[in-house]
């Protein structure tokens, strides 16, 4: 993979920041948006602007064709059997919503369980307490271990036959625990559960299928892999969806409306009411070709040698302190001595450094590992062993800093 031919298609990377070249390792709040992505939105306001699917003129018939070609390509990225198995949603966590609340409250009563983990993101923990409480189900946790990971052996005993839901991330964003999702997956339906995977942090830097991992949804943001914000993905078996009642009615997701009754679109689109995200989805689908171009192998093989090259240079540090397994996404979550993540997160920006700093959506997470924050570095197709060595350099100024006021 050439990183520097890659970089140059990014013109943001391209800047000073507080008079230093900017470093950016934030991508796991959101990623940078290579040329092609914001072209393709420059020409579809530019030259096809209209609504979709109502208009006969030829500006609408573009705009469908571009809207729903993206929808193919999401599928064949993720490698869904059908493209009605693609929703269109605002990001991971309206699609998590949409299962919670379509799927949990038609699904769930008194005496079911739904499980999920302590890791998840606040959007993979709350909407499953919404539904808990508006069931009478119970909600229960995997417990995790002592390095930020899950055992299958705890994820067989907290499973059970009451279960009917199992939520759980693939990738985590603060530790970045790649969760054994397929494995769960078919332990959840021994039981006769479902289960859905938050893939927020997985789909952008992994190779994702989903019929392998015969996860029942799947959810993604379009924001995290090059693609714009306000942008997502809710996959689903499509008997599952088949079965699953709109969670919002209007324009668009109607096929006869009565006075008194009405009848739904089929999928996908009667789960997606009012306009659409038209232009949102166009970049979303030039993103995917941008990913399939560098080749999401390339891309996870980056960043894996990355982390392994900045957890060394991490580790050189006097007083950091490191969470998360060993085998990790490309992310590192870390505090150093007693300085606030907030402070130390101050001093790299200061330094033209983006890290992000405070509790990532994550609070049970932060309980467990007994801190009130952490700070962050993730990476992307874009970073370099140099924006490893900057960070390092960053970090030591920082104590060094701080070292000088205490
Ligand atoms: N799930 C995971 C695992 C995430 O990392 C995020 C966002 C979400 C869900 C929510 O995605 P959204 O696009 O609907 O907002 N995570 C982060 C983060 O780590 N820092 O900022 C946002």
């Amino acid at each position: 993979m050439d990183v520097k031919a890659i970089r140059s298609l990014f013109p943001i990377l391209d800047q000073e920041v507080n008079g230093s070249p900017l470093v950016y390792l934030d991508s796991s709040a959101t990623s940078q948006k290579p040329l092609s992505v914001i072209k393709a939105l420059d020409d579809y306001y530019r030259l096809d602007n209209s609504n979709v699917h109502r208009g006969v003129h030829t500006l609408g018939t573009r705009a469908t064709d571009k809207y729903e070609g993206a929808r193919e390509k999401v599928r064949g990225f993720i490698n869904a059997e059908s493209e009605k198995q693609i929703i269109f949603s605002r990001g991971t966590t309206t699609a998590i919503n949409t299962v919670a609340y379509s799927y949990g409250r038609s699904n769930l009563s008194e005496g079911d369980e739904i499980v999920i983990t302590p890791m998840e993101h606040h959007s993979n923990i709350i909407p499953w307490q919404q539904t808990a409480k508006a069931t009478g189900a119970t909600l229960k946790y995997i417990p995790l271990q002592d390095d930020g990971t899950i055992s299958l052996e705890d994820v067989r005993a907290t499973i059970t036959d009451k279960t009917k839901i199992v939520a759980m991330m693939h990738v985590s964003n603060v530790l970045g625990t790649i969760n054994p999702v397929k494995d769960v997956a078919s332990i959840a339906h021994k039981h006769g559960a479902v289960m859905l995977v938050d893939g927020a942090q997985g789909v952008p830097h992994m190779r994702v299928d989903v019929q392998d991992l015969d996860c029942d949804f799947y959810a993604f943001s379009g924001h995290k892999m090059c693609g714009p914000t306000g942008i997502g993905v809710l996959y689903g078996k499509r008997h599952l969806l088949e079965e699953m009642e709109p969670v919002e009615f209007g324009g668009e997701m109607i096929d006869f409306v009565n006075l008194y009754d009405s009848t739904w679109k089929e999928l996908p689109w009667k789960f997606e009411g009012g306009t659409p995200i038209i232009a949102g989805a166009i970049g979303l689908g030039a993103a995917i070709d941008f990913l399939t171009e560098v080749g999401l192998e390339e891309i996870e093989e980056h960043e894996s040698k990355l982390v392994s090259y900045a957890l060394q240079q991490l580790r050189t540090i006097d007083g950091i302190k490191i969470f998360g397994p060993e085998k990790r996404a490309g992310l590192i979550t870390f505090n150093l001595d007693d300085v606030h993540p907030h402070d130390t997160a101050t001093v790299l920006d200061a330094e033209g450094i983006a890290v992000r700093a405070g509790h990532h959506c994550a609070q049970p997470l932060m309980r467990w590992l007994d801190v009130t924050a952490t700070a962050r570095a993730s990476f992307y197709l874009y970073n370099t062993e140099e924006d490893v060595d900057r960070l390092v350099a960053g970090l030591i100024k920082t104590k060094e800093y701080f070292g000088d006021v205490f």
